[in-house]
């Protein structure tokens, strides 16, 4: 699915794809080197959906450049969402007659688009002038266009921007008959580990760490919330002595993923954790802690329908 994200250099456009597909943190992206050009990323979204990113940036001048006669079309053509963002502290008059430009290209090329989101990011800065911004991109813009844009005042830093994005991704899974034939055939796969195990099951995608999806019943109306799950540095460590004890034992060839399975202990019950494929991982929450419920999960985690859907996360038709 593509993805068009536009607006100048600076805005935050690389930080946001980075922190919110591959749960990278804030300080991770601080760094970042100015994207030249146009840059093309994959991300697998939720584990269900694949995003291909077009991140559009530079300075005005570069921005002009895709809306030329020879490439407006391949830019600007089949985007599932486009996005434009700015940096609210860093307001540029000249940035108006781009946007109206991205606009017009992205409504002509991508004509099955509903809604264009604009993020004014860094709202986190004191000197963020998010409302200036607003009034510059809509001034004098006629009501039609008002009603398909949607403003939203973000921060990267803070992490608003990244609830937005996802937000707006999910809205798209809601459309994608594919990405909801998927969810289906996973949710009737977890619902089938759960049968006779008095436990719940979440799955998560690990690069994203977002949920893709439980056994939960309340999640059944709001299946795709925010809900993030992050291996810390405790496993890593847990990898690395495991990974150095097999070696003082001498088994050979072992890689810290043989360990698939962590297992936690609070006072009312088990979390296992187990990793599926594809960056997917499973946790088992049991109701009790009783050494029957225990057995029965070990034995889902290990019988057919835990490998049914490993298969199923492997074979990648997104
Ligand atoms: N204070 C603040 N800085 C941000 C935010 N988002 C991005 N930045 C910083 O802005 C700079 C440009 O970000 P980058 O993602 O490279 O922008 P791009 O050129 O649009 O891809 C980096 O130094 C980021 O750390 C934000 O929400 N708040
Ligand atoms: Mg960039």
């Amino acid at each position: 699915m593509k993805i068009i994200l536009f607006g100048p250099q600076n805005a935050g456009k690389t930080s946001l794809m980075r922190t919110t597909c591959l749960g990278y943190n804030f300080m991770k992206v601080l760094n970042l080197k100015p994207t030249k050009g146009v840059s093309r990323e994959n991300f697998i979204f939720r584990g269900i959906m694949e995003l291909n990113v077009w991140d559009l940036g530079g300075q005005e001048r570069y921005l002009e450049r895709y809306f030329s006669e020879s490439q407006r079309e391949l830019i600007f053509s089949e985007a599932a969402t486009a996005v434009f963002m700015v940096d609210s502290a860093a307001v540029d008059l000249e940035v108006r007659d781009i946007f109206e430009k991205f606009l017009k290209y992205v409504l002509e090329f991508s004509p099955k688009i509903d809604t264009i989101y604009v993020l004014l990011n860094k709202i986190d800065l004191q000197e963020s002038k998010e409302d200036d911004y607003y009034q510059i991109l809509t001034k004098d813009l006629n009501n039609g266009m008002m009603e398909r844009i949607a403003f939203t005042p973000v921060s990267v830093k803070e992490g608003s921007a990244q609830h937005r994005l996802i937000e707006i991704l999910d809205y798209e899974i809601q459309k994608n008959t594919l990405s909801l034939q998927r969810l289906g055939k996973i949710r009737h796969l977890l619902d089938e580990l759960k049968i006779n195990t008095l436990s719940e099951y979440l799955l998560f995608n690990q690069p994203d760490g977002l949920l893709i999806s439980s056994t939960f019943g309340k999640f059944e109306s709001k299946p795709l919330q925010f809900m993030r799950f992050e291996i810390g540095t405790l496993d890593s460590n847990i990898y690395s002595i495991y990974q150095q004890i097999m070696e003082l034992q001498s088994v050979s060839n072992l890689s810290p993923l043989s360990l698939s399975t962590i297992i936690y202990e609070s006072e009312n019950c088990w979390i296992l954790v187990k990793e599926v494929s594809n960056g997917a991982v499973l946790m088992a929450v049991t109701r009790n802690k009783s050494p029957e419920v225990f057995s029965s999960v070990m034995n889902a985690l290990t019988g057919d329908t835990f490998k049914n859907l490993k298969l199923y996360l492997k074979s990648s038709e997104y």
